[in-house]
């Protein structure tokens, strides 16, 4: 007679994860994309923020940086709304269980899987040989993190879409693999608003840290001369403003700069061409400053300050990180028993 199946604990019905690269300065489509929704959605749900140094590392770093990226990092989060004591606030290498739950999905996961991957091909360029180990494997990493919590909800940017699908497929196969219903699969929550901000200068590429222009981004870090010029030297086409939506078909650079404007002002792309059809680029870039440095000079002014608070912003990740161990304790004990690995002290 074989033993009944072993049952664990329910999992959570409404967990989020999420996370941020230590990598540089945070910037306006990290903070549309993702972190002003982390803020909105830790009021509905039990959620976990992690500063993702170990996915940094996929690329090199210099050590102290990547201290200091982090420590900003961290006050960025918490200047836009975070509230530490509500979410949990961590940096990732601080909670070894992610790198023991990434090795098991690593050999859950298929090469061909990873191979199919969009930002490794971006990252990696034409020198795929010379790239790290790490840097192909992270979204493995990431579902790692994210399935550590048995998390149900990742708000992220849509640049993040595929790799929460390879995390869903890793959960399922594992599911189906142990004959367990145990990992949920993970929902993408995406700002369909905001889900992708584009470069300043280049409306086909997304904004990102590791682009090599400052000039291309709108950093948490910029004060308020440095925002109007961003946004006076950014790239617009020659005519006037559409008063439809319908009006900005190939027009990727005045999308992106209406599609800002309305985030910031919680308005739809209609909202906001209604408002401005009809208007030059020069006078709608300086409506764009206005509301730009408005939204943004606060959260600029408490980022500062934080930033020079190490202390403090220590204590909230030393904080995060406890409690992040102890919720991901039982949990990858379990994974464990699951996949068979003996546990001489016990479960
Ligand atoms: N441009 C963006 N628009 C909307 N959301 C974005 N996110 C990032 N860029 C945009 C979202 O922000 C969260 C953290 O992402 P990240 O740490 O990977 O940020 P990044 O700026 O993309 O970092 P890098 O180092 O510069 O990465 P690459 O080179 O990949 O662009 C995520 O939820 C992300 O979706």
């Amino acid at each position: 007679m074989s033993a009944p199946q072993k049952t664990y604990p329910a999992a959570p019905t409404d967990r989020i994860f999420s996370g941020v690269q230590p990598t540089g300065n945070l910037h306006l489509g990290n903070y549309l994309g993702a972190i002003r929704n982390w803020v909105r959605l830790q009021h509905d749900f039990e959620s976990i923020y992690c500063l993702v140094d170990m996915h940094a590392i996929t690329q090199f770093q210099d050590p102290d940086d990547l201290r200091a990226n982090v420590r900003e990092a961290t006050a960025g989060l918490l200047a836009a709304g975070i509230d530490p004591k509500k979410s949990i606030v961590f940096n990732q290498s601080q909670v070894p269980a992610h790198a023991e739950l990434a090795w098991i999905l690593n050999c859950v996961a298929r090469m061909g899987w990873l191979n199919r991957m969009t930002q490794f091909k971006d990252k990696a360029g034409k020198n795929r040989e010379g790239a790290s180990v790490g840097l192909f494997v992270y979204p493995n990493l990431m579902a790692a993190d994210i399935l550590l919590y048995r998390s149900t909800h990742v708000p992220v940017g849509d640049d993040q879409k595929q790799h929460l699908e390879l995390a869903r497929d890793i959960a399922q196969k594992f599911n189906g693999d142990y004959g367990v219903d145990f990992f949920p699969l993970p929902e993408p929550v995406i700002n369909a608003e905001a889900a992708r901000i584009m470069s300043l200068r280049d409306g086909t590429a997304k904004m990102s840290k590791s682009d090599l222009s400052d000039a291309t981004r709108i950093n948490l870090t910029d004060d308020a001369d440095t925002i109007a010029k961003k946004i006076r030297k950014a790239r617009t086409d020659p005519d006037a403003l559409p008063s439809e939506v319908a009006g900005l078909a190939d027009r990727v650079e005045a999308r992106n700069l209406l599609t800002i404007y309305g985030a910031l002002q919680d308005k739809t792309l209609e909202e906001v061409c209604a408002e401005f059809g009809g208007s030059t680029f020069a006078d709608f870039k300086k409506a764009l400053t206005e509301v730009a440095v408005g939204h943004l000079g606060p959260i600029t002014a408490e980022m500062t300050r934080l930033t020079d608070d190490t202390t403090y912003v220590d204590s909230v990740l030393k904080d995060g990180a406890l409690r992040a161990r102890d919720l991901a304790a039982p949990i990858l004990r379990d994974v464990h028993d699951i996949v068979g690995f003996l546990q001489p002290w016990g479960n």
